[in-house]
């Protein structure tokens, strides 16, 4: 007999969708969404985790179910003599319940409690604290298990948070506006505007789905931007779903030789940045801004063009993972991005390309340095091509 029928895909991609409301609220957790059907395949209850600290998607459906699991501070779930709504019913769920206390107790724990029968997993936890130990402490109890249904769509889910979980790294976006022919802005440093204010209106939405915006001094000192998400600019549903949010993206901006001012846009506001530089720069007093060093590096890769030292980029990568930081949306110049990606930082590149030709006077996307043959070029794969507005949207993984 095969372990899923039709029946159990139909409620798997409804806590899929459900799992996606999330999207934009739940960093540094996953997004994950849970449906309860009772044995007669009936909903009655479904619910999605919605930020972090509070309660987790099953017991969100649980008690949409109008089943409420007991903060049991024992973790032991507590015995009920009557049967509850929820006795005998299938969870689906599109990631392994959790089986640790976090800022809220087991979910593993909670479903036991409401004498679920049988639970449905798209895909297991890649937090070391949870990986497989839900799943077990279900089967424990009796509970009949089956996992791995619709698992790449609910991996898909949560890249940037299994990226963290395995590499202690954040899963780092470069971000690039170019014309057909690959170029950035003129000769003179014009770039306003290259691509059309649908894929700038995209931009919003990569901006809300990330956990950092991370830019450079360069960037911050020539075009002054604010790098934060204009609720206004998200499309209606989007913008719903992102006031779930706790706050917005926190900017990250290195700054190697402390060139900041106090003055720029980014400061202006009450929402956090954080920069980067090798010492303290006291200069920068606004109450948004926290300084962080770390050291800096000879980059063996400029040293043809200009020998430059350049921030520990793998260091700041670090801090920013050891603050559950799953998702970097990098938006910055072609020294800093080049930097990135030689070193072998950066997952994946959106490009969103303009039918323009900018010529071969006009300025590259990526400083990689002079290469000399082919073999050294940085090699990328296409994971999607669409196109918005007038412009092309180009995803592409980075191959290593
Ligand atoms: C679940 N269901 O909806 C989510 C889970 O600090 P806490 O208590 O919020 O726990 C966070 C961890 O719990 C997170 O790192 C991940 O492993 C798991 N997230 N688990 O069963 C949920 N959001
Ligand atoms: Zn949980």
């Amino acid at each position: 007999m095969p372990k899923f029928t039709k029946i159990d895909a139909h409620w798997m991609s409804m806590a899929l969708k459900l799992a996606q409301k999330g999207r934009f609220s739940t960093m540094p957790n996953p997004n994950v969404g849970c449906v309860i059907v009772d044995k007669n395949n009936q909903l009655i209850g479904q619910g999605f985790h919605q930020k972090a600290g509070q309660a987790h998607a099953e017991v969100n459906a649980l008690i949409n179910a109008g089943f409420i699991p007991h903060q049991n501070p024992a973790n032991e779930p507590t015995v009920h003599q009557d049967k509850p709504i929820t006795h005998g019913a299938t969870a689906y769920v599109t990631l392994e319940p959790c089986s640790h206390t976090g800022k809220t107790p087991p979910c593993a724990l909670a479903l036991i409690e409401a004498q679920i029968a049988r639970v449905v997993i798209a895909s297991i936890d890649k937090n070391p604290q949870v990986m497989n130990n839900g799943i077990a402490q279900l089967k424990e109890a009796g509970i009949q298990v089956d996992t791995g249904l619709m698992e790449s769509e609910a991996q898909k889910l949560n890249t940037a948070f299994n990226f963290r979980m395995t590499h202690s790294l954040p899963y780092v976006i470069v971000k690039l506006a170019t014309s057909i022919d690959g170029k950035t802005a003129l000769k003179n440093g014009e770039s306003k505007w290259i691509t059309g204010p649908e894929a700038r209106a995209n931009v919003q939405v990569e901006r809300a789905s990330s956990c950092a915006i991370l830019s450079g001094a360069d960037t911050v000192i020539a075009d002054d931007p604010k790098l934060n998400v204009r609720d206004a600019a998200l499309p209606v549903f989007e913008s719903v779903l992102f006031k779930l949010r706790a706050a917005q993206p926190v900017r990250v901006i290195i700054d190697g030789q402390n060139r900041l001012h106090n003055n720029y846009q980014i400061f202006q506001d009450e929402h956090e940045v954080i920069v980067f530089n090798a010492k303290h720069n006291f200069q920068l007093t606004a109450k948004n801004i926290e300084q962080i060093q770390v050291p800096l590096v000879v980059s063996t890769e400029h040293q043809s063009a200009e020998a430059r030292q350049y921030l520990d980029l793998h260091a700041i990568m670090l801090v920013l993972a050891e603050r559950q930081i799953n998702r970097v949306w990098t938006e910055t110049g072609a020294a800093l991005s080049g930097a990135l990606l030689k070193s072998n930082l950066v997952n994946e590149l959106i490009i969103y390309q303009a039918p323009i030709l900018l010529g071969s006077d006009a300025r590259g996307a990526v400083n990689i340095g002079q290469l000399t043959s082919i073999e050294q070029a940085v090699k990328t794969e296409f994971k999607e091509v669409t196109q918005v507005g007038k412009d092309l949207k180009l995803r592409l993984s980075i191959k290593s």
